[in-house]
């Protein structure tokens, strides 16, 4: 086992969903928080109750992954008792709009583009050097069910997902030869702000994504996640892919 008491995890996203619910599972395995998110004051209540949960400290920074220039000086200075980052988990992301290629907007694509794959990658230039330099880490991206199979109305957020399989496997590539493990956590439908954000806030419409199933929850892949890091350092987990017993894939669910 990988013991993750009193490493240093960094969360992006880490303000909802399976960013949340990570931190409150690596905060039960000991480890140190580093959560970044925009809306740097949902991470600031969650700091008490993470302590509670068994974090020994956590530091909140306020982040938009999609600014490379932001994300370059912020991960350069921060305080030094949290340079030495441990694990980074790739998990800010969101899909926009579910509109045919052909009417879709511009905006949507940018905004899916920008943050899920290019916001991925600026953070993980930021962070990685220091892991190759010290000779440990662990980089969890989150993929998705939507990069192995594309589902109408899709097209650019599966893209991403799928691209994110590229990245997942060339970074592998790139740091063979280093202690550095990558691994990609892909899910099926999981119960979060996703839907809402994916719908821009029209709450009815995203419930109606998880109606009549058991879709997965946040914690689910929290616990895929932690379970993955804290394989013995030998063991590189490349993939998993995990979905609610009501989803076989993108496109096939056993609705009630
Ligand atoms: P949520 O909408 O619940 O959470 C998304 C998180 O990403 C929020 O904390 C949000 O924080 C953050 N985020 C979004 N854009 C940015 C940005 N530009 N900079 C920094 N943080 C950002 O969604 P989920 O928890 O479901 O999604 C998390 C990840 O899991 C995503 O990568 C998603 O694609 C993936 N995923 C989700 C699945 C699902 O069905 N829910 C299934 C498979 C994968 P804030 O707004 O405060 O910045
Ligand atoms: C999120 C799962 O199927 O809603 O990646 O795209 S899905």
């Amino acid at each position: 086992m990988t013991r993750l008491n009193d490493s240093v995890v960094f969360i992006t996203g880490a303000s909802a969903g399976i960013g949340e619910a990570c931190a409150f599972a690596f905060a039960a395995e000991g480890a140190r928080l580093l959560l970044a998110a925009r809306r740097v004051e949902r991470l600031r209540q969650m700091e008490p109750k993470l302590r509670e949960a068994g974090a020994p400290d956590v530091h909140s920074i306020s982040l938009d992954v999609r600014h490379s220039g932001a994300v370059g000086t912020t991960i350069a200075n921060l305080p030094e008792n949290w340079s030495t980052i441990d694990v980074l988990v790739n998990n800010a992301g969101l899909s926009r709009g579910l509109e045919k290629v052909h009417e879709g907007k511009l905006q949507d694509w940018e905004e899916m583009i920008d943050t899920n794959l290019k916001g991925l990658l600026y953070v993980t230039r930021s962070i990685v050097p220091g892991m190759v330099a010290r000779g440990r880490g662990h980089i969890v991206n989150l993929g998705s069910t939507a990069g192995e199979v594309t589902y109408p109305g899709g097209a650019v957020y599966c893209a991403t997902k799928a691209g994110l399989k590229s990245i997942n496997d060339g970074l592998r590539i790139d740091l063979l030869g280093t202690p550095v493990r990558v691994t990609s956590i892909d899910p099926g439908m999981v119960e979060t702000e996703f839907s809402e954000v994916r719908f821009h806030g029209d709450k009815e419409r995203a419930a109606k994504v998880y109606r009549g199933l058991t879709p997965l929850q946040a914690k689910d892949v929290a616990e895929a996640i932690v379970w993955a890091v804290s394989r013995p350092a030998h063991v590189n987990i490349a993939h998993v892919l995990m979905t609610s017993v009501d989803q076989a894939n993108s496109l096939l669910f056993n609705r009630k």
